[in-house]
């Protein structure tokens, strides 16, 4: 099954503040050039009537709701990390195996603890649907079906609160109507060619020869969307292993803009974050620093390292040169600050990676 909790960010911000409850809640990642720049991380379901989408910018849903009593909010991702932490260990207690795949969403193989029963299954998804209600007071959708692939269509087939069973005899008909597109890995541009062949459903796809998809999207592509659209993927669940990143954020003792006493700080959190690095024997090629502002817009630097590093002092110097170049374009004072390591690798195979370079 996958399990997906809906309009998360959102409905995190509700849990926290009932009062907003009923009122359209947009989640906004301000980019910090005016008041209204950025965009629109996601929205609840009453602002979707409206219009409001992710990733829309701030500006235009401001104008979808004008008139309503809309809220707007910064994103919080430290607070959306730590109730998404646990709904993953609940998650993770009703699964023979596991796989996070995104903050609010993942897959878990039930099959043994089901004996492949789909009714027992939907009794399963009920009883973690009842779980994370009770202990988070957040509501998600989940799908079942026989593989990864039609789950994850199945759970976004029905939302929000959703259930939806998709057994082995139905997935036949299940895929046929919908739009290509709702399969992983047709985005806009494969969705146009495909229109162009006259495949708009995956109905259209099944019925293609799977040579000639090979020949219009490459032997892998082409492999991939036939079985698709046949509803066939074997991909196993597993645990991903690694974090895609490893963030720490703190609030400043008062708002400053003194780049000393920022650095001070932020090595503390350079210093957290190089012992799970090491921890995990993972280097990082990416940093980045945020900082929430004292009129609470969030602004970010980051740059991409030379090369992978878990040696905390380059982390550190990094650290402080975003920070100092952060402080010398904004010229506003600094409530909270974060950083964050990403483009992570394992450092058996950064290692591998250059012996082979030198031979
Ligand atoms: N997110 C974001 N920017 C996007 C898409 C998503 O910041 N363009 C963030 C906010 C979402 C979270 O990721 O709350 C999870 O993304 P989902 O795609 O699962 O969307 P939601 O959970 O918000 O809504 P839904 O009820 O449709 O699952
Ligand atoms: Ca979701
Ligand atoms: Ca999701």
């Amino acid at each position: 099954m996958l399990v997906d909790l809906d309009y998360f960010f959102a409905q995190v911000e509700e849990i926290r503040n009932p009062d907003i409850k009923g009122k359209p809640v947009v989640v906004c990642v301000y980019s910090g050039r005016t008041q209204e720049s950025g965009a629109v991380s996601t929205a609840n379901y009453t602002a979707r009537k409206h219009g409001v989408k992710s990733g829309m910018p701030i500006f235009l849903a401001k104008s979808k709701l004008a008139g309503t009593d809309a809220v707007f909010l910064p994103v919080d991702n430290k607070h959306y990390e730590k109730v998404s932490d646990n709904v993953m260990a609940i998650l993770r207690n009703y699964a023979d195996n596991f796989e996070q795949v995104g903050i609010d969403e993942a897959y878990l193989d039930v099959s043994t603890r089901v004996h492949r029963d789909f009714s027992e299954g939907e009794k399963l998804a009920e009883r973690i649907k009842a779980d994370i209600r009770n202990e988070e007071s957040l509501t998600c959708s989940i799908g079942i079906g026989p593989n990864k692939l039609i789950a994850k269509i199945a759970a976004d087939s029905q939302k929000p609160d959703g259930l939806t069973v998709v057994r082995i005899d139905q997935v036949k008909e299940f895929l046929s109507s919908l739009p290509v597109d709702r399969l992983i890995g047709v985005g806009i541009k494969t969705k146009q060619k495909m229109l162009a062949m006259g495949i708009s459903t995956v109905g259209d796809l099944a019925s293609q020869d799977a040579q000639k998809l090979m020949e219009a999207f490459g032997r892998k592509l082409g492999v991939y969307y036939h079985n698709a659209s046949l509803g066939i993927d074997e991909e196993p669940v597993q645990e991903s292993g690694e974090p895609e990143s490893i963030s720490r954020i703190t609030t400043l003792k008062e708002n400053t803009k003194d780049l000393n006493t920022i650095v001070e700080r932020a090595n503390e959190l350079c210093s957290d974050i190089h012992a799970v690095l090491s921890e995990k024997g993972l280097y990082c090629k990416s940093v980045r620093v945020i900082a929430v502002m004292a009129n609470m817009s969030v602004r970010n630097r980051s740059k991409v390292l030379d090369a992978a590093t878990a040696d905390q002092s380059v982390i550190m110097m990094s650290v402080k040169e975003l920070f100092a170049k952060l402080i010398d374009e904004t010229q506003i004072e600094v409530r909270r600050i974060g950083v964050r390591v990403s483009n992570l690798e394992k450092q058996s195979r950064t290692q591998k990676q250059i012996t082979s370079f030198l031979q």
